[in-house]
């Protein structure tokens, strides 16, 4: 264990660049959003320190309307290193201190800064380290709830593939395909450069994902519902902002603040998730589409991500879907990101199927928030076995164990350093 210890902080240092980390140096060369809070969540454990300054990274980066931006470009590395890069986002429309991309991603920001906070609680107040961040985390949460609240019932919307993490989920596939893909060779994707095609999404995909985001931007990155083609509410981005406000209580409490409207807004986001995509046959909470008005039928870990939620009604009914065949908990390797038995699943196409090693950690941390410890341990054994074996890897097939994707990969690598710094249930929890 001392071994994968020091192998998981040699890729965090190898993956630095000044005060952040990037995803994996070269398929991601950036900072990425929620990957920063994965990487500091890992980090609290070597340095505190240096996991506020993560944080704080990020958090410099946030528009004025609240938005926290999935992209933060570092300016030393060639702005066509990713695509799309910084000339595409044209930031400066909204936000001029640095460059960034307009849209945003799933919210684990504030539960990572609550964590960061309980490594060092002497060293962090002399920061004034949540001080300095709960404006901030109120300002992206009230973003979320009132912006983004597209479907009018409580929930954060999605408005691009991009922003829920998952990006090539195949509960993505019918409303992507009303969007009209911009035509290949309009421009060049950086990604084929360095992962295989067959690992990544299609061509016409990626032109869709190109669309969308230009004409987000054309738009001026208005949050006009009216104006979205693709426009989803996820039951993964919300199962986390309901996370995050629990998280946001705990600070309030610190900073000398009021928890109670926090603890409301969790528990509200909590209901609405419940009443609007929950699915009592399946078993498991769906994506809905707000355009094609409808929830969308795909079985994905998104939809056992609630798990994570503080006093879910339907965590029993959940766990049984993660042992269910479908996703095959103790079975395989960590939880796949797709139902095992669907005819789309692939185990080697990105979030069509194969294990992701941040989704399977906030699998981990719902089975221990409702108490199924013993799953929780054998899924924690699964994760850190399957990194030993495949090192450091983006993402692995669910029934070889095969690593894939990219080498050294920071937010695996932070994960495996929490998960081997928590033993216990009573660790540090908010
Ligand atoms: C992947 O997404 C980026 C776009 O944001 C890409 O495919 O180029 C996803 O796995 C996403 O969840 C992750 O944050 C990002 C960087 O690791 O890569």
């Amino acid at each position: 264990m001392t071994d994968l210890r020091d192998a998981a902080i040699r890729v965090l240092i190898g993956n630095a660049r000044g005060l952040s980390t990037v995803p994996a140096s070269r398929l991601y060369p950036h900072q990425w959003s929620w990957d920063s809070a994965f990487i500091a969540l890992g980090l609290r454990h070597l340095s505190p320190h240096r996991a506020q300054l993560e944080l704080e990274a990020l958090l410099g980066a946030q528009w004025a309307d609240g938005r926290i931006p999935h992209i933060v470009f570092d300016p030393a590395t060639p702005a066509d290193a990713y695509f799309p890069g910084p000339d595409f986002w044209q930031p400066h429309r909204r936000h001029d201190r640095v460059a960034t991309s307009g849209i945003i991603q799933p919210p684990v920001h504030a539960l990572a800064a609550w964590e960061t906070f309980l490594a060092d609680p002497a060293h962090a107040r002399r920061r004034s380290f949540l001080d300095r961040l709960y404006p901030r985390l109120q300002a992206w949460h009230r973003y979320l709830l009132n912006d983004r609240d597209l479907g009018g019932g409580g929930l954060a919307a999605t408005v691009h593939p991009w922003e829920s993490g998952m990006d090539n989920s195949p509960a993505w596939d019918a409303p992507l395909a009303r969007i009209t893909p911009v035509p290949a060779d309009a421009y060049r994707r950086r990604d084929l450069d360095h992962a295989g095609a067959d690992q990544r999404p299609t061509d016409d995909d990626y032109g869709r994902y190109v669309r969308l985001a230009a004409d987000y931007r054309d738009r001026g990155y208005a949050d006009d519902a009216a104006a979205f083609g693709f426009a989803i509410e996820d039951p993964l981005t919300n199962a986390l902002l309901a996370v995050a406000e629990h998280a946001m209580a705990a600070i309030a409490k610190e900073v000398d603040a009021d928890p109670q409207p926090h603890l409301e807004r969790a528990a509200a986001v909590t209901d609405a998730l419940t009443t609007r995509l929950w699915d009592p046959q399946a078993g498991i909470f769906l994506a809905r589409d707000l355009v094609g008005s409808d929830t969308i039928g795909h079985h994905t870990v998104a939809g056992l991500a609630p798990l994570a939620v503080p006093g879910l009604p339907v965590a029993d009914r959940l766990v049984a879907t993660l042992r269910s065949d479908r996703f095959g908990l103790g079975r395989v390797a960590m939880v796949p990101s797709y139902d095992l038995t669907a005819a789309e699943y692939s185990g080697t196409r990105y979030w069509r199927g194969p294990s992701w090693f941040n989704t399977s950690w906030i699998i981990w941390r719902g089975l221990r928030e409702h108490s199924h410890l013993r799953d929780a341990d054998r899924l924690r054994d699964s994760m850190l076995d399957t990194v030993a074996t495949a090192g450091f890897r983006e993402y692995v097939d669910p029934l070889s164990g095969r690593g894939l994707g990219a080498d050294d990969f920071s937010w695996t690598a932070a994960l495996t350093l929490d998960l081997l710094a928590e033993q216990s249930p009573e660790g540090s929890r908010c």
